[in-house]
């Protein structure tokens, strides 16, 4: 008889680009269909917003920090086998890489279908574009990035099987097709899909997609790879996990007052790639704040309500160095602090990504 296998998911795309949305929005649907499913986060740090968040979705989660899937493709391929052993039955594990990573498929894809084709199928990669920054690069713009993070964003859109169009649901549906038509002629035969996680527009044509397509890592793209660092080193980041506490505290107030704040230090002209910040309150109660690029890009979900103890965890990822940030992300935090609240940082990771050194990067595609 021959041996089940797991349908193996990436999915891809710049910071901000929804693929964590995305991943919370797909477990119902594979959920409806009867399917069970493992999730990987990915990050140069532990204490991710989005580990968090995709636990709550689904419990089988693993994250995977310390360096992109790339530089740790051992470590990958052994999470994906501990998911198999463990997850008793898995039938789709879906891997979410860092949003600054690309060469993925040289790097990742090839020596999976190489080395992992007896228990996993793998299927198209898809890379996620969010539609502003995406009009802005097609339109041979660096959508308010450095030139050399606007590389990072082209090529991981030219090593893709499938371009997924996000968040259509904030443009309207004559300048969508006109965007769908511009991606296919400037990245001809891909597949492309368009897709709202927030209204479920095209989730399942997508989800149908990838179930049935065996066609991954079907192209190979030329990386420089000292523009490629250079995009990435520009990037400071910083992961930190916050105790909060004080008297029937508005934990929503607090974050938006804390956004604000970190916002007046950071300047109008900050280039933010992604600030995810989480407030979870005692009983589970959780408020989200996602900013994408200027301030204006600030999106609030749930709500942590009042209390007297919260946890909080920011991710923030920003065209900055490293430890200038990091002051900036606790000064912000001790102006927010009322008379009779105390916080303690309970764990803190900034740094500059440093120069990726893959351990396999194939120069030609596994059939
Ligand atoms: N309007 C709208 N907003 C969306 C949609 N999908 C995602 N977003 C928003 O886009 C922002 C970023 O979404 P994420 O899913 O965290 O993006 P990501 O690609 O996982 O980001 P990184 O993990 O930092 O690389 C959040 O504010 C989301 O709420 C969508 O379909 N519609
Ligand atoms: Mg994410």
């Amino acid at each position: 008889m021959k041996a089940r296998k797991v349908k193996l998911v990436f999915v891809g795309g710049f910071l901000g680009a929804g693929k964590t949305t995305l991943l919370q929005a797909v477990c119902g649907l594979l959920a409806a269909r009867g399917k069970s499913v493992g999730l990987i986060t990915n990050d140069q740090a532990e204490g991710l917003v989005d580990t968090l968040l995709l636990t709550k979705s689904n419990r089988v989660t693993r994250e995977l920090s310390g360096s992109c899937f790339c530089c740790n493709y051992h470590g990958f391929t052994e999470t994906v086998n501990e998911l198999i052993r463990q997850g008793a039955g898995l039938d789709v594990i879906i891997a979410e890489p860092v949003g600054s990573c690309t060469d993925i498929s040289a790097t990742i894809l090839q020596p999976l279908k190489e080395q992992m084709q007896a228990v996993v199928e793998m299927a198209p990669f898809s890379v996620l574009a969010d539609p502003a920054k995406l009009e802005q690069i097609l339109d041979g713009g660096d959508a308010g990035m450095h030139p050399s993070a606007a590389y990072i964003y082209r090529k991981q859109l030219e090593e893709s099987d499938l371009i997924g169009i996000t968040k259509t649901d904030t443009i309207s549906a004559g300048r969508l097709a006109l965007l769908a038509e511009k991606a296919k002629l400037v990245f001809p035969g891909r597949e492309l899909q368009c897709i709202s996680a927030r209204t479920g527009a095209g989730l399942e044509a997508w989800l149908d997609d990838i179930m049935t397509s065996t066609v991954s890592g079907s192209r190979l793209t030329a990386v420089d790879y000292a523009i490629y660092a250079e995009g990435e080193a520009l990037l400071g980041w910083l992961n930190a996990a916050v105790l909060l506490q004080g008297t029937a505290v508005d934990w929503d107030a607090f974050l938006e007052n804390y956004f604000c704040r970190l916002n007046g230090l950071l300047g109008a002209q900050a280039r933010v790639g992604h600030i995810k910040i989480m407030i979870e309150s005692k009983n589970n109660q959780y408020r989200v704040g996602n900013q994408t690029g200027p301030a204006g890009t600030l999106q609030f979900r749930g709500a942590a309500g009042a209390g007297n103890i919260a946890q909080m965890t920011i991710n923030v990822r920003i065209e900055a160095d490293a430890r200038v940030l990091e002051r900036q992300v606790f000064e912000a935090l001790a102006n927010t602090i009322d008379d009779g609240m105390f916080y303690e940082i309970r764990q803190c990771r900034s740094l500059s990504p440093g120069y990726p050194k893959p351990q396999y990067r194939y120069d030609y595609v596994v059939a």
